[in-house]
Formats: structure tokens, C-alpha cells, sequence
């Protein structure tokens, strides 16, 4: 719930941060006027088990659930996203192929969005389908605790079914009393990750819809957890794959153990049973146990509808690549010995586990290096992290660095929000990372809470910050 005094809060923030707001504006100008649709992040409690409300969640919009977004195919869409959290956020278009300005990756295609800010989104769809959407920053924390919506691009030539049933396929990490407990356990995240403990479909766990009977139904189904892989079937009714991942299937197959991971998104045409009353389900058959997901009961005369009279779907105008002339890079994917602690921007679990061509994942430390560079050897005697070289700003200029991205970066607020980040990845982690982003008199003031200064990091030089 957005209380009074998150609100207040957020209008000093807005207030402090006005000079953030006017960069937000420069970098992620809309197309159009001003976005007629809001998109309000916040936090809320959350009917997801018998347990009474989990606390502490969070969502978008007005309504527990985030809302499903419905756009349409080469219609330019408009939406202005307020932040009501407490720490900063963005909005990624997972799957949308549209300007990079509006991508909503932090740092790298646009400023945080501070509590309290707002940021102007704009595009125009070109694909029809089924996408989501989510946050890129602190993203297992913020997706965790709910940030995941989906997105329906329509197109005007769509088949027409009797019923559409959106389905956001995700899983909670709760504990017996309903509460949040730890996002992830560093030794599962290192094997097939950390699972959730309570499943859900629309943030309910098994729910039921009623759809005709003997109809055609759509089902956009949309894998938003963070971990787990999912080996759907639908059991009681016929049901026909008809696109993957927002594109429509060239040839439209039988639904039999489909396999689909974090983030992917499969459309089903179902054809309800012929009963009034009877049940289909969706399950997920992988593991040890199957389970059922979502259940459809059948309502009223049977409209007799047939899964080989629907029309194809159209095709999305996508290029086909030419692969003649081709290089080919070998991408090898491995287990890291490196399991140190990293730092990391915004979302990472701070440790390296896995490597790529046996190196493993490098400059995860986003733009810390613009701001302190760690020089001396630790108390203990264990030699300093070779310094990296560290991004000046005709360099990340020549990158592609706007003027406005620099100053943005060189901001005191944008150190204070990844700084601020850091410390609740460290304290959730119960590991020292370090976060020296914040000006030092600031540091300790947002770490308190038991979170010490990393013992490799004793001597912290400030780098010059672009001007
Ligand atoms: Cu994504």
C-alpha cells in the first residue's frame, strides 16, 4: 500500500532528485505528448496463501496482481511509469523490439528511476503476441517480490476465440507463515537455483476459470519466476502450441510435455470439454510429483468448436538471418572455481558461479569504477583485485554515452541509489560486498545495519567523476 508517508517521502525525493528528473526527460524523450496510462510501482500485501496476506510484496498498478498491458501491433503505445518504492527501479519490455532508449536497462540505456520519480516510456509494437514485463535493477529482489506483469500485443487480423485466459506463471519464496524468506540460497543458485516454495498462476495457487464448453480458448501463458522450468501438458482437454515466445508457430503442434524456462511465453489454443462442468487442468509435469497449475471447467451447451478450423496466426515481419558468410564463436558454458564475492549493479547475487570460454562473468560491477577504485592490499595480507581500467568519459562517450548519461552518473543521487542497493544485497546475503558507490560521509549511514566495510576494500581512493 502506498501510505502517507511513502508519499510524502516520495514527494521530497521528487523533489531532491528534480535535477534526475529533467536528465530522465533528455534521455527517454517519448515520441508523443505526455502518457495517458500510469504505472505505479509500490509495495502491498498479497492474498497468496491460507496464511493470511504476505506482507511486503510488490506490484504494479492499482490491483494486487499486475495488470496485463494490452497493446496493439504498429499503434505506438504510451506509459508513464511512477515509482513508489523505497530503492530504484525500470521497466524492460521483455521480448518487444523497440528503441533501445526505452529498453529500461539501468545504466545503460537510461537513468534509475528513483522513489518518488517517474519515467516516460514510449514505442510502438512491432510483432503481435504475448511478452512481460519486468524491472531491471535489483531484479531478484524486486521480481521476487512480485515485479512481473504480461504484455498482450494484439493484431487486428487475430483468430477470434470464444475465451482468452492470461496466465502469469510464477513461484514465491515463503515460509510456513506466508512471509518472505530469503530470495536465494547461494548453494542452490549454484546448482539448478533457488526454487520457490509456494506456486502460483496469477498469484493464486491452482485457480479456476470457467470457459464454454466445446469453445476455442486462448491461453497466453507467461513464465515470469526467476528459477524454475516448467514440463507442461494439459490434461481433459486438446490443446494446440500456436506460438512461442511472441511469435506464431509455422506449423501448429499438440501440447505433449512442452518444456519452457524463466521468461519464456507459450500461446495454447484449448478446446474446452464438451460438458458443462467437466475440468481440464494445465500441469506441470517435471520433477518427482506432477502439478496442477490451473484448472477450466466447462460452462454452458457445448459450442462445438473445432481446433483444426482455427486460422494461422500472422506472421510477425521478422528478417531472416543470412548465415552464409557467418562467424562462427565458440561459447563454452561452465562452472566457475571463482566463487569469490562480486559486487555487482543492480540485481546481481554477488558471486560469480559460472563461466563463459572459461572466464568468468567479467565487469558485473556496472559503473563502479567511475567512482572509487579499491588500491591497497587488504590488512590480511591477500593481494588487491588487479585494477581494472576504469572507464573515463570520453570513453564511455565514444561508447555512446549521452552528455546527459554522464552527468546522470556523475550525480550524487545515482551513487546513493546503487549504493543503497548494495547494502541489502550484502545484508541479505550475510556477506560483506563491497558498495563504496555513496560519498563516504554517506556510506555508513546507508549500511547501518551490521553490514562492514569489505576487508579487501581497506583503502578506497575516490576516481574522478566525469564532469
Ligand atoms: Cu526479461
Amino acid at each position: 500500500m502506498l501510505t502517507r508517508r511513502t508519499l510524502m517521502k516520495g514527494a521530497l525525493v521528487a523533489g531532491a532528485y528534480a535535477g534526475g528528473m529533467g536528465l530522465a526527460g533528455q534521455l527517454g524523450k517519448p515520441a508523443s505528448a505526455k502518457a495517458a496510462t500510469t504505472l505505479l510501482t509500490r509495495r502491498t500485501d498479497a492474498l497468496i496463501t491460507d496464511k493470511g496476506p504476505t506482507r511486503a510484496a510488490m506490484t504494479y498498478g492499482g490491483a494486487e496482481v499486475p495488470p496485463v498491458l494490452r497493446m496493439r501491433r504498429g499503434v505506438p503505445f504510451a506509459l508513464r511509469l511512477e515509482n513508489g518504492l523505497d530503492e530504484p527501479t525500470t521497466v524492460h519490455w521483455h521480448g518487444l523490439r523497440i528503441d533501445n532508449r526505452m529498453d529500461g536497462v539501468p545504466f545503460l540505456t537510461q537513468p534509475y528511476v528513483y522513489g518518488g520519480d517517474g519515467f516516460d516510456y514510449a514505442f510502438t509494437p512491432p510483432d503481435a503476441g504475448t511478452f512481460w514485463y519486468h524491472p531491471h535493477c535489483n531484479t531478484l529482489e524486486q521480481m521476487g517480490r512480485g515485479l512481473a506483469g504480461v504484455i498482450v500485443v494484439e493484431d487486428p487480423a487475430d483468430p477470434v476465440f470464444d475465451a482468452e485466459i492470461v496466465l502469469n506463471l510464477r513461484d514465491w519464496r515463503l515460509g510456513g507463515d506466508g512471509q518472505f524468506i530469503a530470495q536465494f540460497k547461494p548453494r542452490d543458485a549454484a546448482r539448478a537455483g533457488t526454487f520457490g516454495t509456494v506456486r502460483t498462476a496469477n498469484w493464486r495457487q491452482t485457480p479456476q476459470y470457467d470457459a464454454p464448453a466445446g469453445g476455442l480458448v486462448r491461453l497466453r501463458i507467461a513464465a515470469t519466476d526467476v528459477t524454475r522450468i516448467l514440463t507442461l501438458n494439459v490434461d481433459g482437454a486438446d490443446a494446440l502450441v500456436i506460438a512461442a515466445d511472441g511469435n506464431p508457430a509455422a506449423d501448429r503442434f499438440a501440447l505433449d510435455h512442452l518444456m519452457i524456462g524463466p521468461g519464456q511465453r507459450l500461446d495454447l489454443a484449448l478446446r474446452m470439454p464438451e460438458t458443462e462442468g467437466a475440468i481440464a487442468a494445465l500441469m506441470d509435469l517435471r520433477g518427482t510429483k506432477p502439478t496442477t497449475l490451473v484448472t477450466f471447467r466447462a460452462t454452458g451447451a457445448s459450442l462445438k468448436r473445432n481446433l483444426q478450423d482455427l486460422p494461422a496466426l500472422a506472421a510477425n515481419p521478422l528478417s531472416e538471418p543470412d548465415l552464409s558468410a557467418a562467424t562462427e564463436i565458440p561459447f563454452i558454458l561452465s562452472a566457475s572455481a571463482e566463487e569469490r564475492p562480486k559486487d555487482g549493479i543492480c540485481g546481481s547475487l554477488g558471486y560469480n558461479f559460472w563461466a563463459i570460454n572459461k572466464v568468468p562473468w567479467a565487469r558485473d560491477e556496472g559503473g563502479q569504477d567511475l567512482y572509487l577504485q579499491c588500491r591497497e592490499p587488504d590488512a590480511a595480507g591477500a593481494p588487491a583485485p588487479p585494477a581494472r581500467p576504469r572507464l573515463q568519459a570520453d570513453q564511455l562517450q565514444q561508447a555512446g554515452a549521452s552528455p546527459a548519461f554522464l552527468r546522470h552518473l556523475s550525480h550524487p543521487a545515482g551513487r546513493e541509489g546503487a549504493a543503497r542497493a548494495g547494502c541489502r544485497q550484502s545484508r541479505r546475503l550475510g556477506v560483506p560486498l563491497p558498495h563504496h558507490r555513496a560519498p563516504e560521509d554517506r556510506h555508513d549511514e546507508l549500511c547501518a545495519g551490521g553490514i562492514t566495510s569489505p576487508p579487501s576494500c581497506s583503502g578506497l581512493t575516490r576516481a574522478s567523476t566525469p564532469a
